[in-house]
């Protein structure tokens, strides 16, 4: 059945330009002082903070609206431990003879190898899955649409409601990432994109020495 076209008003705020460039200026602020990190501690988390991080994560934009994705939160040691053993096969494979030498090089500052113990040591890892197709009302196949931009979107809000929160993530992919389906039971209609292993960084945590772009860099004015 096809949904009615209803509309209705939004809720908007408009702001005086005084105090929109202070807000972009202090979001500008916030988002910057976010660093991937490798190192986390163990300590838990409210399990609240993840699920109104993943709520914000969910308002994003999407292609027809149909909302592309699911995260897969686990906290469950065992599976993260298996999570761990999948991806260091694969990531064992991909240092030793997947990776070009272009792509090893251009990860040596980053100072990555195969060992991936934060899968283990983070309290949380959240998989996010991109999802080609839903099921209808029906239970028949939807044809999703712009579905890695979709669940992109989705996935930088995610990272940036947690920074928000007072939490680090790192963004880490293995490939190929098809043993995620098999361990978290998910169907083959949904793909893996990343998993973003969330919790607080080790006290001496280290980060790499990298810079981002000036903006001038980055933006063109037309
Ligand atoms: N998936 C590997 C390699 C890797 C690739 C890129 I591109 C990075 O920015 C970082 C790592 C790993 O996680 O080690």
């Amino acid at each position: 059945m096809k949904e009615k076209n209803s509309k209705i008003n939004i809720d908007f705020n408009y702001l005086q330009p005084d105090e929109m460039i202070e807000r972009a200026k202090k979001f500008y602020q916030l988002v910057n002082s976010r660093r991937s990190v490798r190192d986390f501690e163990s300590r838990g988390i409210p399990k609240e903070v993840i699920q109104h991080c993943l709520r914000a994560a969910g308002t994003a934009p999407s292609g027809a609206n149909r909302q592309p994705w699911h995260f897969a939160v686990i906290s469950n040691p065992l599976i993260k431990k298996q999570i761990r053993e999948g991806a260091e096969l694969e990531e064992q494979e991909f240092y030793a003879s997947r990776a070009p030498q272009d792509w090893l090089d251009a990860l040596a500052p980053l100072g990555t190898d195969a060992k991936k113990p934060f899968l283990e040591h983070a309290p949380y890892l959240i998989v996010i899955f991109a999802e080609k197709y839903s099921m209808d009302a029906k239970n028949k196949k939807q044809k999703n649409y712009y579905v890695t931009e979709s669940v992109g979107i989705a996935t930088g809000l995610l990272i940036t409601a947690l920074h928000g929160a007072g939490l680090a993530t790192l963004t880490h992919t293995p490939a190929p990432m098809k043993f995620l389906n098999q361990i978290l039971g998910r169907p083959q209609a949904e793909k893996p994109l990343m998993i973003l292993v969330v919790g607080y960084p080790e006290k001496d945590a280290k980060v790499p020495a990298i810079k981002r772009k000036d903006l001038s860099e980055v933006a063109s004015f037309h």
